[in-house]
């Protein structure tokens, strides 16, 4: 078999990461993925991730379910990378069973996974207004309290899902970790100001959030989450052995990455595919292909440095064009992303720490009909020319991007299905992506809809 041509098989099992900032597409290609696949496993992150699937029309959005659940017959995984929110998970549940999506029977949960507790989203949200308070620049969480249980994880004291078999000693080390965490709620906003966070009304008293609320309702969804509760390490490697492909499934992206990222802008997790294994309870040598999601042009939410970013939000310009053909709008918060012109110095920092196999290039309609089209290939830093993205935020800040100018098309692509039927500017825009970038382009992706996916040959 050549290595080179990504091709779903059985015994194989593919990595989709993020390659920019997350929302590069992920869920529609994880999903058509599956078509092949056992199981797909998620391996970091929380309910931060928005995960946008249309399948026949109908929108799906999830969030922490992997996106294999709307393939009947698909196992989930959700591995001890991940941060659980169990109300959130129960949510999602609850809504896909609505939609007559079948559930329970299908979704497995790693019990070494720290759980998010209703404390830690008052956390997110207080420390982002402190910062705000005292002038500082805000990071521009999802306020789902997403680093707080991260935190807490890295601190050794995290209540994880198997400590919801254990109710005495759950009780216990709820009243130590909300001991410490009321200290520091009340210390960063004062006691009066908790009680304007609405989701946390039912859980406060006198300024501190009480121990009985909590623990009562964590009790409850113990009942309906144990019955999930699984070894998924074992589970997955049995599987492997058995022959059956496995996906995982990264959310948010590279330059989200804790160590690899923009930091201190970034999410709380590694986002990279070397966590693929170390969040599920893999060995590296089970990651067979890396497929590095791309969006045409780049998009990002929440603070941090952009070098591409354009102005968004002028009618008539390119950057517009970009965030309305593109509705680019958080799937998870509904807050505008920030849009710019492709970045291949950026890329090439991705391909690096991820290992990518391959690109599949997303929302490639979307710069359908514009005039021309700007490539980062580099940039000018301290008067030096680099052409790999810098690590960190201070550095990447002072980089000023160097642009080749390429012409655009008119003809609509969206909903194209053959690498030949693309116009050939599209066409040539691909294969500079492909040069400056080192990495092969193996997928294209020309509108939401899993039926319309281009695989390169
Ligand atoms: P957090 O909440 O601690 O993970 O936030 C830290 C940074 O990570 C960014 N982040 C994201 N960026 C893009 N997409 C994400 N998921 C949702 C989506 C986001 C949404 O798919 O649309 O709906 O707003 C995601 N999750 C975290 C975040 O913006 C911060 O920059
Ligand atoms: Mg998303």
């Amino acid at each position: 078999m050549n290595d080179k041509v990504f091709q779903p098989q059985p015994g194989r099992n593919v990595v989709v990461v993020g390659t920019q900032w997350g929302d590069e597409g992920k869920g529609k290609l994880v999903d058509w993925l599956t078509e092949t696949a056992h199981g797909v496993v998620r391996f970091q992150g929380g309910h931060n991730a928005g995960h946008t699937l249309v399948i026949g029309g109908v929108k799906t959005a999830l969030h922490l379910i992997p996106s294999g659940i709307m393939r009947a017959g698909v196992r989930c995984y959700i591995g001890n990378g991940v941060v659980l929110s169990p109300a959130k998970l129960l949510e999602e549940i609850e809504g896909l069973e609505r939609a007559g999506v079948e559930v329970r029977s299908r979704l497995r949960i790693s019990e070494a996974c720290p759980l998010i507790l209703p404390f830690h989203a008052a956390l997110d949200v207080a420390r982002e207004a402190a910062k705000e308070k005292v002038g500082a620049a805000k990071i521009g969480t999802t306020g789902r309290g997403i680093g707080p249980a991260y935190e807490d994880k890295v601190a050794r004291r995290a209540l994880r899902v198997q400590d919801l078999r254990h109710p005495e000693r759950f009780a216990e080390r709820l009243r130590e970790l909300l001991e410490l965490h009321n200290h520091v709620l009340v210390t960063l906003l004062g006691a009066e100001t908790l009680e304007w966070s609405p989701a946390l009304a039912p859980y406060i008293e006198r300024g501190r959030v009480r121990f009985e609320p909590v623990y009562e309702e964590a009790m409850r969804q113990a009942e309906q989450l144990l019955p999930m509760v699984a070894d998924v390490s074992r589970e997955l490697n049995d599987a492997h052995r058995a022959g059956a492909n496995l996906l995982f499934e990264g959310a948010q992206g590279t330059l989200l990455d804790i160590d690899h990222g923009t930091y201190p802008f970034v999410t709380s997790s590694n986002c990279v595919a070397g966590n693929a294994a170390a969040g599920s309870g893999v060995g590296p040598g089970l990651l067979h292909y890396v497929l590095g999601i791309t969006k045409a042009y780049c998009t990002r939410v929440g603070g941090g440095p952009f070098p591409t970013e354009l102005d968004w939000q002028t009618e008539g310009t390119p950057g517009w064009h970009m965030a309305t053909v593109g509705a680019e709008k958080g799937t998870t918060t509904g807050r505008a992303r920030r849009c710019g012109w492709f970045d291949a110095a950026l890329l090439k920092r991705s391909a690096q720490v991820n290992g990518l196999s391959g690109l599949c290039i997303t929302k490639l309609d979307v710069l359908d009909g514009l005039p021309e089209l700007k490539l980062c290939v580099g940039y000018r830093l301290d008067g030096r020319e680099i052409d790999l993205l810098p690590l960190g935020a201070d550095e990447i800040a002072r980089c000023e991007p160097i642009y080749e100018t390429l012409p655009g098309w008119s003809e609509p692509t969206a909903g194209i299905t053959r690498y030949e039927d693309l116009p050939a500017n599209a066409r040539r825009y691909l294969e500079r992506i492909e040069a400056t970038t080192g990495v092969p382009i193996h997928v294209i992706s020309t509108s939401p809809d899993r039926d319309h996916t281009i695989l390169v040959r």
